[in-house]
C-alpha cells in the first residue's frame, strides 16, 4: 500500500473518529462519491441514481452523493480498494474482483450454481446472503445490500458457439476472478483477465476473441459492435454489491445508518428491474444489430464438461455449503 494513500486513510479515519459517531451531519456538507464501472443508462446507472435520490430524501438533504459512471474514478477493483481505503466513499460492483478482497464471496461465482433468478435473488436476499453481507466490516467495507448484474453469457468475434467444445482455444477476456479463471480453463478457453473499462477496445482491437457478460451489460455497453456470435449459455450468475467506506458509515447516526440501508434496497429494487426489462428485449435488439444468437444450448453439457473443477471447488468451500445455495428454495 502507498504510505501516501496509507496516510490519507488514516487522516480520513482519525477525522471521523475524533467527530465520533453522529458526527455525520458535520461531514455531510462534501458529497458522498459513488462510482461504477457502466453507463448512466444501465442496470447499475439506475440503482445509484435511485440510491442518491432515496439518500437525499431520507435524510432530507443532509446528505448528497455524487456518482461517478462508465469507470470515471477507475474500475471495478479499483473503487473497492478506493471505498476500503477512504479515497473513494461507495461503489456499486460486481463480485468479479471481490474474491480478493473478501474471499468467502467467491462461492457465489461458482458456474451454473443459481437455477434461475428467482432462485438466485432469493439466496442473496436470505440468511445465506445477509450472512455472507456480514464478511466485509472486518475488511474495512460495509455491504449495504446484494445488487445484480445478471447471467452470463459467451460472446465472441470467430465462429458459433453451440456446444463446450465450439468453446476450446477461444482467447477469452474474464473478470479477474480466480474461480471464472479456473473454470473457463476447463472449457479449454484461454482466460484474458482484465478490467471492463478495457474489454471494449481489447476486443476491437482483437487483443481477444470474446468476453462474457449479461444481456444487460452487453447492451449497455454496446459489445454487438465489436462481437459477432452471442450463445446463451448463462453459466454463471454475477450478483453486485452496493459497499460504502467502513469509517464513513461509522460516522452515521443510527437513523440514517437507516436511511442508507432504505435506500440501499430501492436502488436494487430498480436495478433488477432494469436487468428484468433488458432481458426481455435483448435478445431481439442484438439481432437487429446484426449479432447471431444461440438460444437453445444444451448447458448440461457445459456444465458436465466442469465435473472436475467442481470437485476442487468442493473441497475449496466445503460440498454442503454448495448444496446449500444449490438446494435453497
Ligand atoms: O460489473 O467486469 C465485468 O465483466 C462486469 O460484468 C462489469 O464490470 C459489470
Amino acid at each position: 500500500m502507498h504510505p501516501i494513500r496509507l496516510a490519507r486513510a488514516a487522516a480520513v479515519a482519525l477525522v471521523v473518529a475524533l467527530a465520533g459517531p453522529g458526527a455525520g451531519p458535520a461531514l455531510a456538507q462534501a458529497p458522498l462519491k459513488m462510482n461504477i464501472s457502466l453507463a448512466q443508462n444501465s442496470s447499475y446507472g439506475v440503482a445509484v441514481d435511485a440510491f442518491a435520490r432515496e439518500v437525499d430524501e431520507r435524510t432530507q438533504g443532509r446528505y448528497k452523493i455524487q456518482n461517478f459512471y462508465s469507470a470515471a474514478l477507475g474500475a471495478e477493483r479499483e473503487s473497492v480498494e478506493g471505498v476500503q481505503l477512504g479515497t473513494l466513499d461507495l461503489t456499486l460492483t460486481s463480485t468479479g474482483p471481490l474474491p480478493n478482497f473478501v474471499p468467502e464471496v467467491a462461492i457465489l461465482d461458482i458456474p451454473f450454481l443459481f437455477r434461475d433468478y428467482g432462485h438466485a435473488r432469493a439466496v442473496l436476499d436470505g440468511p445465506i446472503g445477509q450472512d455472507l453481507l456480514t464478511k466485509f466490516p472486518a475488511k474495512n467495507l460495509v455491504a449495504l445490500a446484494w445488487a445484480e448484474n445478471g447471467f452470463r453469457h459467451m460472446t465472441n468475434s470467430k465462429h458459433p458457439v453451440n456446444g463446450p467444445e465450439d468453446l476450446k482455444g477461444l482467447k477469452m477476456r474474464t473478470m479477474e476472478n480466480p474461480i471464472h479463471i479456473q473454470a473457463y480453463r476447463q472449457f479449454g478457453i484461454l482466460p484474458t483477465p482484465m478490467a471492463f473499462t478495457e474489454v471494449f477496445t481489447a476486443l476491437q482491437q482483437g487483443t481477444v476473441d470474446g468476453q462474457e457478460n449479461p444481456l444487460s451489460v452487453i447492451t449497455s455497453a454496446k459489445l454487438d459492435q465489436v462481437q459477432k456470435y452471442l450463445t446463451l449459455t448463462g453459466h454463471v450468475y454475477s450478483p453486485a454489491v452496493i459497499l460504502m467506506n467502513k469509517a464513513k458509515w461509522d460516522a452515521l447516526s443510527p437513523a440514517d445508518r437507516q436511511a442508507f440501508t432504505a435506500a440501499a434496497r430501492e436502488a436494487v429494487k430498480a436495478n433488477r428491474a432494469r436487468i428484468d426489462d433488458d432481458e426481455r428485449k435483448a435478445v431481439a435488439d442484438l439481432r437487429v444489430k446484426g449479432m447471431t444468437v444461440a438460444e437453445n444450448v444444451d448447458k448440461a453439457k457445459f456444465q458436465a464438461q466442469l465435473a472436475p473443477v467442481y470437485a476442487d471447488f468442493g473441497k475449496r468451500f466445503g460440498q454442503d455449503n454448495i448444496d446449500r445455495i444449490r438446494n435453497y428454495r
